[in-house]
């Protein structure tokens, strides 16, 4: 029986007490849904009488302070009654949840609330064999046999069902949908954007009466289900001789599949693409621009009120690490700038946060603030790929929300880091020609494992990429401190200190024995757990740290460097230009600098490095003990899969350190200034 994550239905009952509901609305899909959340999932008295009830929900014609359908206010009406009300069935469950939220939190009041960022949005990764690509908790909750997931090899079943790819759990995808609804998500994406094979059909029959089924349960949920495509799909699907989106036969394929789907699932959000990137097909073999791509798909969806995410991450993924010509950090920069401005109204460009590829530290992709007149979705990945697989705890917040808190420095705005208008999270709601089509997405961690996620704590980045979206002023701590609450609701204040202090320092840690000062990339190539400071060196994907016996890092600047820098604004590329303004966790993303370098904090770079390398397994240590003293406070499930995952974690940060340090000893024969041991 998998875990219940942060709703747990008799510790909600419990804490509510006596509650009598009362539901006023149209019976919409929503307002039906909370009706069964009420009576099915809480077993709680609902009564035709709001004068018995305790708690009133309802939708009205207008509520004060509240201008979206999604929005909700809870207020006190008389003798400690409370009204949850809301203009919409969707405001309504929103209002719901919240309100269960502030129970378990102990932090009910007044408030009226509305989300930040309109697209608040899942992607999975998953295949239709059941995989997940960058997975790393069992196999995926969508696709696979019923009772496959004890087999972490899928090929084990060769004769897997190929015409019914679809796990068809639906108590599993209930509670997903209703865990995802009660933190504000409001777009899943079922498939990988690596859309290959039999998944190529996920949009026609008969695979699409399955997608169905699952629509409509997340349709209840306020969820608009979402797939990616193969924009090959009209040769390969549709028996034509090419999928050139100027061709008219192409543009009348993907229409009348576009209208075949939506007579299925009225409510389907559009289509997620990856194109002409890491050899997926795309407008760029026939010569056409990504906004031709993209635009020509929109039409097709723009009758049905649908949307395309098309994604920018694209770039030369055949590089030759001896031509030093060509930097990828610039690529996004390079295929998409130019067409600014050209996408249709129901296009959104999803942009990864920084210009690599998802790694514990970059700086802000400068697409985000440098594409004025489009819609963009910022990316992030939940799943941790470079983050430690979900067997390291990485708790990664803090960083989310140092991102979306960035200042832009675009339109001169001014200095002062708190001018929301050129804030991250600001532009991305505020300042697509479409704000409705702009928000926040993120890779799914989630799988079939019974805590859903691989290492239990790393639910808390689920729960907080949902909070983080609906309301981007949230802090780390208080979202720790709402999931921590939720998911242990037993627990005592000391256990619940000790889990919240090693979640908020997890990141740092990470960060710290992993790939020094914005670097990147020293990870084991293809599955990106584990170090190899060389891994990447030589390879194709364009993934380099340069480091010699002099120096380290990739010059980027424009007087001497890749001149990536000047993509950014001016004021930003000033700070990047020089090395002496740099943030110190960046500055080998920026530049190449000697060992003996100083870093703001003192330290030269080369003993910063041992130092991070040194105090990683040291806090991991730090962890493991402190763990110890939570048996007994949280179910034994979840302290032994995380006692578990912290041996791994310090067997991981023990090999970091040493091939770290021991690399950067080699290269520079310096010791460590404190005398530990590095292996020579
Ligand atoms: O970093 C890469 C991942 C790929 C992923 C790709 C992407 C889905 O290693 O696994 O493919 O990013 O974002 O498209």
């Amino acid at each position: 029986m998998a875990d219940a994550m942060w709703l747990k239905a008799d510790s909600i009952r419990a804490a509510l007490g006596e509650t009598v509901w009362y539901l006023e609305g149209d019976e919409d899909a929503r307002t039906i849904r909370v009706r069964r959340e009420i009576v099915e999932f809480l077993r709680q008295p609902l009564t035709g009488n709001a004068d018995e009830a305790t708690v009133l929900l309802r939708v009205l014609q207008t509520v004060p302070g509240v201008t979206s359908p999604q929005g909700y206010r809870i207020h006190d009406i008389s003798n400690g009654r409370k009204a949850i009300d809301a203009c919409d069935g969707t405001g309504l469950l929103y209002g719901f949840y919240a309100y269960v939220r502030a129970v378990m939190t102990g932090t009910v009041c007044e408030c009226v609330a509305e989300p930040d960022q309109q697209i608040r949005m899942i992607d999975h990764w998953d295949q239709i064999d059941g995989s997940i690509e960058r997975g790393y908790a069992g196999e995926s909750i969508f696709f696979g046999r019923m009772d496959s997931n004890d087999h972490s090899d899928f090929r084990a079943f060769p004769e897997r069902d190929t015409t019914n790819p679809f796990r068809g759990d639906f108590a599993r995808l209930e509670s997903y949908a209703r865990l995802m609804a009660s933190i504000g998500i409001n777009a899943v994406c079922l498939n990988n954007v690596n859309v290959r094979g039999d998944a190529t059909r996920l949009i026609v029959e008969p695979f699409l009466s399955k997608v169905t089924h699952i629509a409509d349960l997340f349709d209840s949920f306020g969820i608009r289900t979402f797939l990616a495509i193969n924009f090959a799909s009209p040769k390969r699907l549709g028996g034509l001789s090419t999928s050139d989106p100027c061709n008219q036969q192409v543009r009348a394929w993907w229409a009348q599949t576009a209208d075949a789907i939506y007579r299925q699932i009225p409510a389907f959000g559009g289509f997620v693409v990856k194109a002409d990137s890491e050899g997926e097909p795309g407008p760029m073999q026939y010569g056409r621009t990504h906004a031709d791509g993209a635009n020509m798909l929109g039409e097709a969806l723009a009758p049905h009120g649908g949307i395309v995410i098309w994604r920018a991450f694209v770039y030369n993924s055949q590089q030759d690490w001896r031509d030093r010509s060509t930097d990828r950090a610039k690529a996004a920069w390079n295929n998409f700038k130019e067409l600014d401005g050209l996408f249709a109204d129901n296009v959104a460009l999803q942009v990864k946060f920084g210009p690599m590829d998802f790694q514990t530290r970059e700086p802000l992709n400068p697409l985000i603030g440098g594409m004025k007149h489009t819609n963009i979705i910022m990316e992030f990945e939940i799943t941790a790929e470079y983050l430690g697989h979900q067997i390291d705890v990485n708790y990664v917040l803090p960083q989310w929300l140092t991102m979306i808190d960035t200042d832009t420095m675009i339109d001169g705005a001014s200095t002062d880091n708190d001018d929301a208008s050129s804030q991250v999270k600001s532009i991305i709601a505020h300042r697509g020609p479409n704000t409705c089509h702009t928000g926040f997405a993120a890779v799914s961690n989630v799988g079939m494992d019974d805590n859903w996620t691989g290492n239990a704590l790393a639910q808390a980045n689920l729960y907080g990429f949902g909070r983080m979206c609906w309301d981007n002023t949230l802090n780390a701590e208080t979202i720790a401190n709402e999931w921590l609450a939720q998911t242990f609701p037993d627990a005592s204040e000391k256990t619940i200190g000790i889990i919240r202090n090693i979640l908020l320092t997890s990141n740092a840690v990470y960060e710290g024995y992993t790939a020094p000062l914005g670097v990147g990339f020293m990870v084991t190539p293809g599955v990106h757990y584990g170090p190899s400071v060389n891994g990447y060196e030589y390879d194709r994907w364009g993934t380099y740290h340069f480091a010699d016996r002099d120096g380290v890092g990739v010059d980027r600047t424009q007087a001497t460097g890749s001149g990536y820098v000047a993509q950014y604004p001016p004021r930003q590329a000033a700070i990047y230009e020089d090395v002496n303004s740099t943030p110190d966790e960046l500055l080998l993303f920026f530049h190449h600098v000697g060992y003996e370098h100083r870093l703001h904090s003192g330290k030269t770079v080369l003993q910063h490095i041992y130092d991070t390398h040194f105090a990683g397994p040291e806090a991991v240590q730090g962890y493991i003990k402190s763990w110890e003293n939570v048996r007994g406070q949280v179910p034994e499930a979840v302290f032994d899969n995380v006692a578990q995952r912290l041996a791994q974690q310090l067997d991981n940060a023990v090999a970091w350190r040493d091939q770290v340090n021991t690399f950067f000893y080699r290269m520079t024969k310096v010791p460590d200034e404190h005398g530990r041991t590095i292996y020579p």
